[in-house]
């Protein structure tokens, strides 16, 4: 990898971690892999899709930054709602910038003070960009109100709008971050868009698609764990893929299966399609539906569940 020359001729390159914060469906997610280049993290209009710290990673020439995505802060109501919280501030102290977010289409709100007022302890050791994001959805008198509501929040290091579907400012936000980043060389291989393990970002693309038009608790009842990826038996182009899709109550799980399974195959083949562009392979994918009952609120089963 080059490193690019300054005016005065030394080259620098600046490695490091970033990551975004915000309330469920601020759009951190979406920004992650707009900056990154690729899927790494599923998103959705549902809130609180984001269970893990994925990290995803942008190579360039002068710098390598690991944007760590972060699910949403939000007031906890199950044992999984705390855990994803201090996922959350794990995350600030090993970073080294982070990009408060809030949507351009929503007024700043009680969850975006509460946010605030835990990063402004972070805020004395590490920076702190205000992020208007999803700026497509609303006209610019209200994104400049965002802006102005955001810069009342606290004091941020920088503050910029930006929109991760038109690509608007992507670029920026990117730039933002390096300046932020100490010197030093890549962490990671040049090309490598997350350190993810596979078997996690396919139960990921799974939850994705089942998450798609489901309602209410449900959302938060989903949850995947890939049990085995093996070549298909005789042939070496294809893998077979089993997943468990978890859900709380005997109740949900019809409706994850739908009448006659139709939701279920429906789920599977958008899922299917999604593994296979990642993993550059045909699969079989074998999905079943099991009932972990209240596993929101069961340690040993968060524990079976990666949580
Ligand atoms: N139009 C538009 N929609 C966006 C943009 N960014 C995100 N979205 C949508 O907003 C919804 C939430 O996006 P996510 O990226 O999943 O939000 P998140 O902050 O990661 O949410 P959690 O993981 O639940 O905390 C999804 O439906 C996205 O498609 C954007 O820039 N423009
Ligand atoms: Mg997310």
């Amino acid at each position: 990898m080059t490193a690019r020359t300054n005016e005065t001729g030394d080259t620098t390159h600046r490695s490091g971690f970033a990551c975004f914060v915000g309330r469920p469906n601020a759009g951190k997610s979406t920004l992650t892999n707009a900056l990154v280049g690729g899927k790494v993290a599923i998103t959705s209009s549902r809130p609180q899709t984001t269970r893990h710290a994925i990290r995803g990673i942008l190579s360039r020439p002068d710098a390598q930054l690991v944007v760590v995505d972060t699910p949403g802060l939000h007031k906890p109501r199950t044992l999984l709602g705390s855990r994803l919280n201090d996922i959350v501030r794990e995350t600030w102290a090993e970073v080294d910038v982070i990009g408060f977010c809030v949507p351009a289409d929503a007024p700043v709100g009680r969850g975006d003070e509460f946010i605030v007022n835990e990063l402004r302890t972070v805020a004395r050791r590490t920076p702190v960009l205000g992020v208007v994001t999803k700026t497509d959805l609303a006209p610019p008198a209200a994104v400049a109100e965002r802006l102005t509501q955001l810069s009342g929040l606290m004091d941020f290091a920088e503050i910029v709008p930006c929109s991760a579907v038109d690509g608007f400012q992507v670029e920026t936000v990117a730039d933002l971050l390096v300046a932020r980043l100490p010197e030093g060389p890549p962490l990671y291989p040049d090309g490598e868009l997350t350190d993810e393990p596979e078997t996690t970002l396919v139960a990921e693309l799974v939850r994705e698609a089942a998450l798609e038009g489901v309602r209410d608790e449900l959302p938060h009842s989903l949850a995947v764990l890939v049990e085995e990826m093996l070549p298909h038996e005789g042939r070496d182009d294809m893998l077979d893929v089993h997943a468990i899709i978890y859900v709380e109550r005997q109740s949900q799980k019809g409706i994850v299966i739908g009448k006659g399974g139709a939701r279920l195959k429906h789920v599977g083949s958008a899922a299917r399609r999604q593994i296979e562009a990642l993993l550059g392979t045909k699969i079989y994918l074998d999905l079943h539906v099991s009932v972990a009952k209240d596993w929101q609120r069961d340690p040993r089963q968060l524990r079976k569940l990666g949580f």
